[in-house]
């Protein structure tokens, strides 16, 4: 059991094989991420035939690839867009009747607390609340990120397709505690392994609301970046760090000979989608400015070579 978690998703360098010191000297933690990046190579060009030229997604995907970050203006045409904020402006505000901002009194990132609805999560002094969007409860929201195109777009950044991930309605309220710092506001990446987020911006997100930075190329497993990669996975073993979603400084950075970060400030019906094994975080915002969007984690299993769970390398249109 404890070994064969070396084949899955757990990051945790307190796990006794993930953050044995001697593996990782021995290259464990880089071997990892080597490995789970070419199942992920093998997986998207399996998908590739047949969801590139999926309704003119290639332009984007290709920037994705490239930059591993994209930001796709006008996703909605305006009628489209309307329907879901009236949507999505009725479930915010039943939400927000229903549960009252909580208090919160720990630091760093809180424990999830549930509702029927969704949940909040405290990163620091910032809430996030999140929705769950199904068919029921969110039909608009859930039609739009289950259309097929939408959906080959997901499994494209995903490399992997139909596997049962849920979305939500995100709403941010940041800093309502501004002594407690935001974790999620320092630079780092998520996980050893190819991951993608997306945020489908559903209101302007303006320089002091918090914008997405992203590390443009920084997604990029050179020999620069797996050297750090190798040094932090040794110092985090030795240490037995819980998260093992490394923070890097701005001095790492440039020696790392990334460039300056991209800051998304993008309008309303913008979405972004983000390889999270790049370099990015959640940029400064000013005392209660909240962000809206609609929001999944795309993560695959990393250590598979089927993109579809159930076919052996088979990928139907
Ligand atoms: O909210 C953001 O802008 C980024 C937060 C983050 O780092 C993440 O969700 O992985
Ligand atoms: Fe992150």
């Amino acid at each position: 059991m404890v070994a064969s978690d070396i084949l899955g998703p757990a990051k945790s360098f307190r796990h006794p094989i993930i953050g044995h010191v001697g593996l990782n000297r021995a290259g464990l933690h880089v071997l990892r991420m080597t490995a789970s990046s070419c199942c992920a190579s093998w997986r998207r060009r399996l998908l590739r035939r047949t969801y590139e030229d999926f309704d003119g997604w290639r332009v984007h995907i290709k920037k994705f690839r490239k930059d591993g970050v994209v930001a796709i203006p006008n996703f909605l045409g305006p009628q489209q867009f309307e329907l879901l904020m009236t949507e999505v402006r009725g479930l915010v505000s039943a939400f927000t009747t229903a549960h009252p901002i909580p208090t919160n009194e720990t630091r760093g990132f809180g424990k999830p607390i549930e509702y029927a609805e969704g949940f909040d999560r405290f990163d620091g002094g910032t809430l996030n609340r999140f929705i769950e969007i199904n068919k029921a409860s969110a039909p608009v929201a859930h039609r739009i990120l289950h259309r097929p195109s939408t959906r080959a777009l997901m499994s494209i950044a995903r490399t992997e397709r139909n596997l049962k991930q849920n979305f939500y309605i995100y709403q941010m309220l940041q800093e309502l505690d501004p002594g407690n710092r935001d974790p999620q506001k320092d630079f780092h990446r998520d996980t050893f392994h190819w991951a993608a987020k997306f945020w489908y911006f559903l209101e302007d997100v303006e320089a002091h609301q918090g914008p997405f930075e992203y590390v443009v190329g920084s997604h990029r497993l050179t020999p620069t970046r797996l050297g750090w990669e190798y040094r932090r996975s040794v110092d985090s073993a030795k240490q037995k760090t819980p998260g093992g979603a490394f923070r890097v400084t701005s001095d790492e950075l440039k020696k790392l000979g990334l460039p300056e970060p991209k800051v998304f400030t993008v309008p309303a019906n913008t979405l972004v989608i983000a390889d999270v094994r790049g370099f990015h975080r959640r940029g400064d915002a000013e005392v209660g400015t909240e962000r809206l969007s609609l929001y999944g984690s795309l993560r695959p299993r990393p250590f598979t070579l089927q993109p579809t769970p159930g076919s052996l390398w088979k990928v139907k249109a």
